[in-house]
């Protein structure tokens, strides 16, 4: 229950015009230029603030419910509905973008011949950098995680889904750019893997490599990039993970007052 009342609505960060005060410095639309070829509506936001102290406490328990998510690589077959699937997308999708152009396309594999033809190519793939791509200190920092060149989770859990990045767009027979693409489906990612959790699903962020088999087997056009793939779905029961530690504050952040 907490963990949904945090969770705002989409917003467009540059039109945050509330403090604890009201409204100020209300930015009504963008100014015209020579470049305006559209435009879109202008609507009022308003976003809800809070006391110092209720402030704090949002952002403490925030700060512990998200610190609960953790990477699982043991997966219940439990199916999940595809509703609640779409609720994930849709909530990654609400991540911010550059000039708004949401370059991402996420697939959903729920098809078990699918969901195995997906493993066995990446296996292949994972074989090679295991026994010969990946450096031994690359190899050194992985191995208390337990990872090796098995990937059993892209058949048993119920739904990969597959981010993709569209690095460009077709409208009509031009070829427009996107922009900052890499950074927005970063954005998408991370959102992605926070709506799973709030959902009480657990997610495990693989990144095979190199990945563009994902593009063959899934038929994606020119135009997309495979980015990531997330197996989706239940831990099994009785689940492990490694006890990590996460940085301390003064390990991430540097305060110039
Ligand atoms: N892509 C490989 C290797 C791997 C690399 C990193 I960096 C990890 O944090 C985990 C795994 C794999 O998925 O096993």
């Amino acid at each position: 229950m907490v963990a949904c009342t945090l969770f705002s609505p989409p917003l467009e960060l540059s039109l945050r015009v509330g403090n604890s005060s009201g409204v100020e410095n209300v930015r009504k639309k963008t100014k015209t230029n020579k470049f305006m070829t559209k435009t879109y509506p202008y609507i009022s936001y308003s976003k809800e603030s809070y006391s110092e102290e209720e402030m704090l406490k949002r952002s403490q328990s925030f700060l512990e419910w998200m610190d609960k998510r953790r990477t699982v690589r043991d997966f219940s077959d439990k199916p999940i509905s595809k509703e609640v699937i779409e609720n994930i997308l849709l909530t990654a999708s609400t991540a911010p973008s550059g000039a708004h152009k949401q370059p991402w396309t996420f697939c959903v594999i729920t098809n078990p011949e699918l969901k195995k033809q997906i493993r066995a190519a990446a296996e292949k793939e994972e074989y090679d950098s295991y026994n010969v791509r990946m450096t031994k200190e690359w190899l050194e920092d992985l191995a208390p995680l337990g990872t090796d060149w098995q990937k059993p989770f892209l058949e048993i859990a119920p739904a990969l889904i597959i981010v993709f990045k569209r690095a460009y767009e077709f409208v009509g027979d031009t070829k427009k750019n996107n922009y900052y693409v890499t950074e927005s489906v970063g954005l998408a990612g991370g959102f992605l893997l926070a709506a799973i959790h709030n959902a009480g699903l657990v997610a495990l962020t693989h990144t095979p490599s190199p990945m563009n088999f994902l593009s063959k087997l899934l038929n994606r056009p020119d135009n997309e990039r495979p980015f990531l793939l997330i197996p989706v779905g239940y831990p099994l029961k009785e689940v492990q993970v490694p006890d990590l530690q996460r940085k301390s504050i003064g390990e991430i952040a540097e305060f110039y007052e």
